[in-house]
């Protein structure tokens, strides 16, 4: 790829539904035509559908479905929510690869891959991360509070997530606690949060985030076909991955103030309307234990307040819940 991609993606991007000369870009980028032709060239070459028309120049008509940095770090930086942010193609995991960044340093990041190879999710369960259909994330984030406030903190995000996911979705977008974000009976999201932390309190949150966005129904593997969907098929028409990251950041950073500076008792009420567990018998797994009962409610700390059948009270910070 050349080193002028970048750069020229993003004046095509900006420009869009215009057309840019070659003039233009060679200026601009103080390159000759010759050299402004040959990017463009290959970008064709990787799928990017570029009008080009004599003494017009040229028209961004479709990007293929990967992500562009030309295009995601001038936007992200506008929000100015990350110290820095990573673009990869292909990755096992960008949650190991955060876990291994954010070592030895105080920096806030966040890593996008196009696919995952080995994407996780809670208990070491695989998260199928298929090649330029979804939005594969991970954001490491440096709040100083103590560590019991972890749990809190995924409860903020569960909203945030939801919230923009909504913006893309005609049907209902919920949360299932603690962990995914459904639309109907299907899950849309996956996400987690882990953490490091000293005696002194935290010193990073990890939090991956895994939303199916450009499926299809028959994109997703047999065993999936039933339990998950995409924001796509909720939607009238393909997600723009970038105002669809956009919106998710800025959803996010919305959140993650609130959290810095409100209890959840501020968001409780939101959380409970927006959450999809109540009235039905729901099957618990917590610590290896399971039992059937029907969830009462979220206390002020995000604790799940549950009946089981034999009529106890179980008081959860954590469980799998299958309905
Ligand atoms: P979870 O353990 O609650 O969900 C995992 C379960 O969800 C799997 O056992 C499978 O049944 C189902 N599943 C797997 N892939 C999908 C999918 N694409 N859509 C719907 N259902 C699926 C939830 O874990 C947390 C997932 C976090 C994923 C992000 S992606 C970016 C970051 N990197 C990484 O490796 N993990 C996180």
């Amino acid at each position: 790829m050349s080193k002028y991609s970048k750069d020229v993606v993003q004046m095509l991007y900006q420009h869009q539904p215009d057309y840019i000369s070659g003039q233009f870009i060679a200026e601009q980028l103080s390159i000759s035509r010759t050299a402004v032709k040959k990017v463009i060239d290959q970008l064709k070459l990787e799928g990017c559908q570029v009008e080009s028309v004599n003494h017009k120049g040229h028209r961004l008509i479709q990007l293929p479905d990967k992500w562009y940095s030309g295009i995601v770090l001038p936007m992200l930086k506008a929000q100015n929510v990350f110290d820095h942010v990573e673009i990869l193609e292909s990755i096992n995991s960008t949650q190991l690869l955060a876990k291994q960044k954010l070592v030895g340093n105080t920096n806030t990041f966040l890593i996008l891959s196009d696919e995952q190879t080995q994407g996780k999710g809670r208990f070491n369960r695989p998260w199928s991360s298929s090649k330029g259909k979804g939005l594969w994330m991970s954001i490491v984030l440096r709040p100083d509070v103590p560590f019991e406030m972890i749990t809190k903190f995924n409860l903020f995000m569960a909203l945030g997530i939801r919230d923009a996911i909504q913006q893309f979705s005609i049907d209902p977008v919920t949360i299932k606690w603690p962990n995914d974000i459904y639309i109907n009976k299907q899950k849309v999201c996956g996400f987690l949060t882990e953490m490091v932390a000293n005696s002194d309190g935290i010193e990073a949150v990890i939090c991956g985030i895994g939303i199916n966005m450009n499926h299809l129904q028959e994109d997703f593997s047999n065993e999936l076909q039933q339990k998950a969907t995409s924001v796509r098929i909720h939607a009238d028409e393909k997600i723009n991955r970038y105002y669809f990251l956009q919106s998710l950041v800025s959803h996010i950073e919305y959140r993650y103030k609130q959290f810095l500076t409100e209890p959840f008792l501020t968001i409780r009420d939101e959380y409970i309307a927006a959450s999809n567990i109540w009235n039905k018998t729901l099957r618990f797994t917590e610590n290896g234990r399971q039992f059937h009962g029907e969830a009462l409610d979220i206390d002020e700390d995000g604790f799940l307040l549950v009946l089981d059948e034999e009529n106890n009270q179980h008081r959860l910070i954590s469980a799998d819940i299958e309905f």
